[in-house]
């Protein structure tokens, strides 16, 4: 018998399982793939600076972090122009760039180093009795060993494509699901960075390119859904990317990573049944755009790893059921912020998707933040991060009336 079992090791799984075991809740971590995977496996980049706020809580900021700087500034070229933002000035705070499988490293290290209970290539990972107070979780190694773990809470770390949300029934669920009806093709090179996150507004489509690391970029590129762009020849994605970006210096390197990202945003309510609680992708699927799919898969982390501790140790029965609702109210808030970020970007630039009227409207939003100081803080906000907003088990904030 353990206490809690967690399904799935990334982001939002390795933080409850730090989180909890700096606690001394006993926890074990179920993942799906072997060790390699999990460690090498790229994503996200940026760590927001309530991210940062969960690692510093509980002492593990700096490892997490490394050197990485903070992130400060931001490019939008449009039109030939450069504009930069000072997201971390305006909003008094920043995040930091860390790639994702750095963060899942350095949690797992943490986490290994201080006894912590993984067992990769767990298999056929089921859910069951979940309307019991002791939930069972059963497993099988790649050998064909069978196990079985009871517990007192399941935390479904294990993304979209997991096991966790398919275990919950059907009819107890409600889903909101959106199609940007955008294609992004997502490309890694070893090709140094530019020193600010850049935006490209093209009337060729959307471009960015993002640091990942010191020597390496993730680079986006909008296409149109009836192109299949893995079909591209390397040298006319550069072309693209030179052309968007207005970089004429772009290229002379073999990509080292190709992928066709969903534009697809996804939501289920509530975030909890019975004795599972559905945390990160498991629950929610957000566009990049706004950077926001890690840091609210940490941030929910967060709120359950306190919520179990806050249950375990002190028998508060009301955390745990706060927890959908508040880390709904923080999933709803952002999702807003990325369809309306992703809107402006990608319609101000080409019109033939939103037509002429809209492109004029998205430009003059573009325009309003590189000149309005108060639009550009309600963005920086946003940007670089809100504090958490607990809400009580009705989805209402606590703070509202305070
Ligand atoms: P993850 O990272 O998908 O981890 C789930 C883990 O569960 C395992 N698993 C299972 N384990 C056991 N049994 C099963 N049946 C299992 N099924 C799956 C998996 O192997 C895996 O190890 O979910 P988590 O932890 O919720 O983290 C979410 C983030 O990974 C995701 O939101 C972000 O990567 C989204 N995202 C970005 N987020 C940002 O904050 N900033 C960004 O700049 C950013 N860029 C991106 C992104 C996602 C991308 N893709 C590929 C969708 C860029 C891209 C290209």
């Amino acid at each position: 018998m353990t206490r809690v079992v967690i399904i799935g090791a990334g982001p939002a799984g390795m933080t409850v399982a730090t989180l909890l075991q700096r606690a001394d809740i006993e926890c074990v971590v179920l993942e799906l793939r072997d060790q390699t995977y999990v460690h090498d496996r790229q994503r996200a980049g940026v760590l927001d600076h309530h991210s940062l706020s969960v690692y510093e809580e509980a002492g593990i900021a700096e490892e997490i972090i490394g050197d990485t700087p903070p992130d400060t500034l931001q490019e939008i070229r449009m039109d030939g122009e450069s504009y930069f933002r000072d997201v971390a000035a305006v909003a008094g705070r920043s995040g930091r760039s860390v790639p994702q499988q750095l963060v899942v490293q350095r949690l797992l290290s943490i986490y290994l180093r201080n006894g912590g209970d993984i067992r990769f290539e767990a298999l056929d990972v089921a859910i069951h009795d979940l309307e019991s107070d002791q939930p069972r979780v059963t497993y099988r190694d790649p050998d064909g060993t069978e196990h079985e773990l009871k517990c007192a809470f399941v935390a479904g770390c294990d993304g979209h494509h997991g096991v966790s949300r398919r275990s919950i029934p059907e009819d107890e669920l409600t889903t909101y699901s959106f199609d940007h009806g955008i294609g992004w093709y997502t490309l890694l090179a070893d090709a140094p960075a530019p020193k600010y996150p850049l935006l490209g507004i093209s009337r060729h489509g959307f471009a960015a390119q993002f640091s990942r690391g010191p020597k390496a970029s993730r680079f986006y590129l909008q296409y149109w859904l009836e192109d299949d762009p893995r079909e591209w020849a390397d040298e006319d994605a550069w072309n693209q990317l030179r052309l968007r970006l207005d970089d004429p210096d772009l290229g002379g390197v073999p990509f080292t990573g190709r992928e066709i990202v969903e534009m697809r945003s996804h939501v289920v309510e509530p975030m909890s049944y019975g004795r599972l609680f559905l945390v990160g992708d498991a629950a929610h699927i957000i566009t990049p755009m706004a950077a926001k799919g890690m840091n609210l898969a940490i941030a929910d982390a967060a709120v359950l790893a306190r919520a179990i501790i806050a249950t375990e140790r002190d028998g508060d029965q009301e955390a745990l059921a706060r927890y959908s609702p508040t880390c709904l109210h923080r999933t709803w808030d952002y999702q807003e912020f990325s369809r309306w970020f992703t809107e402006m970007m990608h319609d101000s630039g080409d019109d033939s998707r939103a037509g002429p009227f809209r492109r004029q409207l998205a430009r003059a939003r573009v325009k309003r933040l590189v000149t309005s100081p108060t639009a550009l803080a309600a963005f920086a906000d946003l940007m670089v991060g809100t504090a958490l907003v607990e809400t009580d088990s009705l989805g209402m904030p606590l703070s509202a009336n305070t």
